[in-house]
């Protein structure tokens, strides 16, 4: 439909006015909310994630997209729910504590979201305690943490080792990432996941879920 090819554009160039508009035009000219997540937005994301793995985006692009897609995405959000549209699972995600770095976080939400996930965004500085509060609420699949500072990166295995005494471990998979993070080092801690940037979270996320 050229209506949605407009759509994904629109994403792709991250104009969030022009995103929107399309948005509304699609909805008032009864497409299905369904239809325009899936076939508009995340498809949009998708490719805007193919971009960046490519070198064609770089952050910025990344950023402007993901929120153009945001603003759609609250227009959505209603009609999505009362036409009770799934999420394709749950991530709880956070920076972890006496980090206050949040820009990459953001982002990693953001694109977890265009992939069609529920973020539930605890903010920076969370503590294990946080943490664990949040998964028993939500129940989410996925624990993300970030951290952006070498002494903060400890944080993520005491909050590992804090789900294991909740009896929690098993019961989320746990992706960790930020500059200073390794796949190595996730090995270590035994964490689930590590995704060096926000669109391999967000396609990693996803394989695991659905493989
Ligand atoms: Co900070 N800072 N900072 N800082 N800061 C760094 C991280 C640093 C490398 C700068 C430097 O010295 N070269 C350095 C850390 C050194 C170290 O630990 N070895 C540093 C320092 C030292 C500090 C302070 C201690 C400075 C001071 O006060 N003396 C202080 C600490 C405050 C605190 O947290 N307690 C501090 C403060 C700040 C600001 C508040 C000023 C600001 C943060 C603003 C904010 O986030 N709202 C800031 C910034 C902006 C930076 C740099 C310049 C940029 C970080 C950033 O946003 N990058 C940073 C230098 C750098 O990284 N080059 C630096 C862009 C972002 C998109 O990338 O966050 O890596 P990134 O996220 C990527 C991936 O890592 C990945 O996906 C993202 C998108 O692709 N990813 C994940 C991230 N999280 C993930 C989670 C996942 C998966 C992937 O799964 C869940």
């Amino acid at each position: 439909m050229a209506l949605l090819d407009d759509l994904k554009q629109r994403v792709t160039d991250g104009d969030a006015p022009g995103t929107v508009a399309l948005t509304k035009e699609l909805m008032a000219s009864g497409v299905a909310p369904e239809t325009i997540l899936n076939d508009g937005l995340i498809a949009a994301m998708a490719h805007v994630g193919q971009l960046f793995e490519s070198g064609e985006y770089f952050v910025p692009e990344m950023l402007v997209s993901a929120r153009a897609m945001k603003g759609a995405l609250e227009l959505l959000r209603p009609a999505l729910a009362a036409a009770n549209v799934q999420a394709i699972g749950k991530i709880v995600i956070g920076t972890v504590q006496g980090d206050l770095h949040d820009i990459g976080k953001n982002l990693v939400a953001m694109m977890m979201e265009g992939a069609g996930f529920e973020v539930i965004d605890l903010g920076v500085d969370v503590s294990p305690d946080k943490f664990i509060n949040a998964v028993g609420t939500h129940k989410p699949n996925f624990i993300g943490m970030s951290a952006l500072l070498t002494t903060t990166m400890p944080k993520m295995k005491t909050t590992i080792e804090a789900l294991k005494a909740a009896g929690l471990r098993d019961s989320v998979k746990v992706m960790i990432g930020g500059a200073p993070v390794t796949e190595k080092y996730a090995a270590e801690i035994g964490a689930d996941l590590f995704a060096p940037d926000a669109s391999s979270a967000a396609n990693r996320a996803r394989q695991a879920l659905v493989g």
